[in-house]
């Protein structure tokens, strides 16, 4: 049974695209359709062209009920439906022929799941391909525009810096126009903001660092600036808040304590998290580590220095991190275990999706574009530990690229997640691959019932325990032929 989702804002995507499948399909098996829902997304579908489809694929199209109540749907005339946020379930259309996996596979849509809660930032569509050495190749488009890219690629939300949306020099009056034109530009695309952060590195004020900085007046500034930021934030509902110091570090130790650049930072936080509690925002922090920006040494390098500033925290629940694939791969680390670690702590709050060739310096390319094999594990480790929140695309796309593969850019990322999200799946049920596993993960529960908790009983009868190393060595792990088959599944053989 195949399924196909219908997410797009307006019904004529949805409906080339069935038609699409219409011709993929060698005969007419039955196939489920279902209307899906997401928060604050306007969603026109007209029924009368889900009539058409329906007769096209001999579907016996059943309206349910409380879609009709909610969404004002007519079962037989055109209709534009307002999101269902009512509704408990999905309103379905489906019919009840049993399950064809081959055509499944065939028609796989990939389209992007609104559960998945992918998320572009301001400064990633909109990046106008500025580097050291050239300047702009896109003309600037304005935050409504960008929204409208993203709400034609499908994203669920946009995320934002303070100034990638007000100007630092707005007027009060400018502000309010801004926020206002936003406001309607999230609604007209189907968006919302789950996360905001502040741009504590672009002006001239942060060149020596916003909470580490040297000078007292630069550090409340950057508070300040923080407080306003995260004020913005809230006004659009955002929940997560983000913290990248991409200027809290030094081009030469000479330059400043580190010692006292730590504590300087941790006190900043501490205001930050009464700051929100007092405004009642329900923020959760997130860090965002980073080795290097550009030439400067960053103090938070790697996601696990700030798992281990967390809990020195006077807030430890409130804050967690944002890691980056881009960021850990400047430092030749394998980020998957840098996301495992904050998963494990239940720290993952929020996630920065991107890719990058290692040894080189923040290239911020399409996610999964680069290193294959790692962005497989990472979709596979987020996807078995059922992470659930938002995953973020801080990525740009090539310099080349005009407005319209920035767009293909933008479907590629939440495109290729989709993909290996079914590859991991498809790892999961693969018998040989299981069979394996089983075959690696030796278990010996008397043993394992011993080394759970330290007990002197416990010590005493583990050092009385004959293991041989000898014979430990000599179990077969056939590594190669896992990892084999994992290159199977991703190379589409399996
Ligand atoms: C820069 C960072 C930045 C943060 C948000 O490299 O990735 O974009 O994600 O400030
Ligand atoms: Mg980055
Ligand atoms: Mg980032």
């Amino acid at each position: 049974m195949s399924r196909l989702r219908f997410i797009e804002r307006k019904d004529t995507p949805a409906f080339n695209q069935l038609l699409q499948h219409r011709e993929d399909r060698i005969d007419s098996q039955p196939i489920r359709i279902r209307l899906y829902h997401r928060p604050n997304r306007h969603l026109h579908l007209r029924a009368d062209r889900f009539r058409v489809c329906a007769d096209a694929f001999k579907v016996n199209l059943d309206i349910h009920p409380s879609a009709c109540r909610h969404a004002g749907i007519g079962a037989d005339r055109g209709c534009s439906v307002q999101t269902c946020l009512s509704l408990a379930k999905p309103p379905r259309f489906e019919d009840t022929s049993p399950p064809n996996p081959v055509k499944e596979k065939r028609v796989a849509s990939y389209e992007p799941d609104p559960k998945l809660k992918f998320t572009f930032g301001l400064w990633t569509v909109g990046n106008i391909g500025r580097d050291p050495f050239g300047e702009a190749v896109r003309e600037r488009i304005t935050p409504p525009q960008i929204c409208q890219l993203l709400g034609e690629a499908g994203a669920f939300g946009v995320n934002f810096h303070d100034n990638d949306l007000v100007p630092i020099d707005a007027t009060t009056a400018e502000r309010q126009q801004i926020v206002k034109d936003f406001k309607a530009a999230l609604k007209d695309n189907g968006l919302v903001v789950p996360m905001a952060t502040t741009n504590l590195f672009s002006d001239p004020a942060f060149k020596d660092g916003a909470f580490t900085s040297n000078d007292a007046k630069v550090r409340a500034y950057a508070i300040q600036k923080t407080m306003r930021a995260m004020d913005l934030g809230a006004e659009f509902g955002a929940k997560i808040y983000v913290f990248w110091g991409g200027r809290e570090g030094v081009e030469s130790d000479a330059t400043k304590d580190p010692v006292e650049a730590v504590k300087r930072f941790r006190e900043a936080i501490n205001f930050l998290c009464e700051y929100s509690i007092s405004q009642n925002y329900g923020y959760k922090f997130a860090f965002e580590a980073k080795p290097n920006e550009p030439r400067g040494h960053i103090y938070f390098a790697v996601t696990g220095s700030y798992l281990a500033l967390i809990p020195t925290l006077d807030h430890p629940d409130m804050c967690g991190v944002n890691p980056e694939v881009a960021h850990e791969h400047m430092a030749g680390l394998n980020f998957v275990h840098q996301v495992a670690a904050a998963l494990e702590q239940g720290k993952l709050f929020h996630i920065d999706l991107n890719d990058q060739e290692f040894g080189r310096f923040d290239q911020d390319f399409r996610f999964g574009s680069v290193n294959l094999k790692h962005a497989f594990f990472l979709v596979k480790l987020l996807e078995d530990y059922k992470y659930n929140g938002p995953r973020h695309f801080d990525a740009h796309a090539f310099r080349q690229s005009d407005y319209e593969d920035v767009k293909a850019f933008a479907k590629g990322c939440m495109r290729t997640y989709m993909i290996l999200k079914e590859k991991a799946a498809r790892w999961n049920a693969d018998g040989e691959i299981q069979g394996l596993l089983k075959q690696i993960n030796r278990e010996d529960s008397g043993l394992s019932k011993l080394t759970k908790k330290f007990s002197a009983a416990n010590a005493k009868k583990l050092l009385e325990t004959s293991l041989d190393r000898v014979e430990l060595a000599k179990h077969p792990l056939p590594y190669e032929k896992l990892d084999q088959l994992t290159m199977e599944v991703l190379m589409g053989v399996r």
